[in-house]
């Protein structure tokens, strides 16, 4: 047991998901997902947002076996802060099939960030939902992208649509591969030819350095799982198509924050032949790029 009691609202993992229909590629990578503790050894930050339920590594194992996937990249989650044990426990028992996007402080040293590469990391999350974090100052964050630019890491991007004009510039200015999280988070009640969406649409047409997840569609979507999500499918679908070599998918598994439903982890793998209709561009999408920005040495 932890001092730790879950926030009321906050809806448990789905403990039986479907075995998925679309029978995914040998060498599949869930290229988004988290661990949460276990919080008795792992305890969650004191500035955290949120209090999950566990969500342990070889809980996320069972799931990766399950789906038919062979390897993960295990997202640090704001809950743990800066403390990225839980997600470095993971990976070390992973057997080389996870690796790993830390949050770090611009005041790590050296060892620090040489061991978190030694243990699988590969890229730094820099966070804007403010509903999930109080942002570091542009400045504080333009040290770490220096810093860990010298590892060849990336830097993973998370925001909110509404907030991209604001962010445009100190995104495109920043040093490394940056990947965006969820498509920036689109308004999907907003036509896909649309203004707001555009802007993303020149983010990465214009930085061929950029890259997207084409994850989340239970966070996007207004028309539910009822009706599979589909008003998320002409969003991935467009950028999947545009951007076949610069794109990444993860199940976004134990799922933090979802209160209206939880989705069925098993009806989310069967949304990738919906997205990405060939064989080629589910190959790119689910192995080659992956394993080109996180297993590429
Ligand atoms: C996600 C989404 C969320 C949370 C986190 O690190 C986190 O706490 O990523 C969210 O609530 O939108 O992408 O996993």
């Amino acid at each position: 047991m932890s001092q730790f009691t879950p926030d009321a609202d906050w809806l448990h993992w789905h403990l039986s998901p479907s075995k998925p229909a679309f029978k995914v590629p040998e060498g599949a990578v869930d290229a988004h997902c988290h661990v949460f503790g276990p919080a008795a050894q792992f305890p969650f930050a004191p500035e955290r947002k949120y209090t999950p339920c566990d969500a342990s590594k070889h809980q996320l194992w069972a799931l990766r076996d399950h789906l038919g996937f062979s390897r993960n990249v295990i997202v640090q989650a704001t809950c743990h802060g800066a403390d990225n044990r839980a997600m470095v426990d993971a990976l070390a028992s992973s057997q080389g099939l996870a690796r790993g996007v830390a949050t770090v402080k611009a005041t790590i040293s050296d060892d620090e960030l040489h061991a978190l590469h030694n243990a699988g990391v590969r890229g730094v999350r820099f966070n804007f939902v403010k509903r999930l974090v109080d942002a570091l100052p542009f400045d504080e964050l333009n040290t770490i992208a220096t810093r860990i630019k010298k590892l060849g890491w990336h830097i993973v991007i998370y925001f909110e649509s509404q907030d991209l004009p604001d962010l445009y510039d100190f995104f495109t200015a920043l040093p490394t591969t940056v990947v965006v999280d969820h498509m920036g988070r689109p308004d999907v009640t907003k036509p896909v030819d649309g203004p707001e969406f555009a802007l993303f649409l020149k983010l990465l047409e214009e930085n061929e350095h950029f890259w997207s997840k084409v994850s989340c569609p239970e966070r996007l979507s207004v028309a539910g799982p009822n009706n599979h999500y589909a008003d998320v499918i002409p969003f991935a679908k467009m950028v999947v198509e545009r951007f076949p070599e610069r794109v990444l998918w993860g199940t976004d598994w134990p799922h933090p924050n979802l209160k209206s439903h939880m989705p069925d982890d098993g009806a989310l793998v069967d949304m990738i032949p919906k997205i990405a209709p060939t064989a080629e561009l589910q190959r790119k999408l689910l192995i080659d790029n992956p394993m080109r920005l996180y297993w590429a040495d």
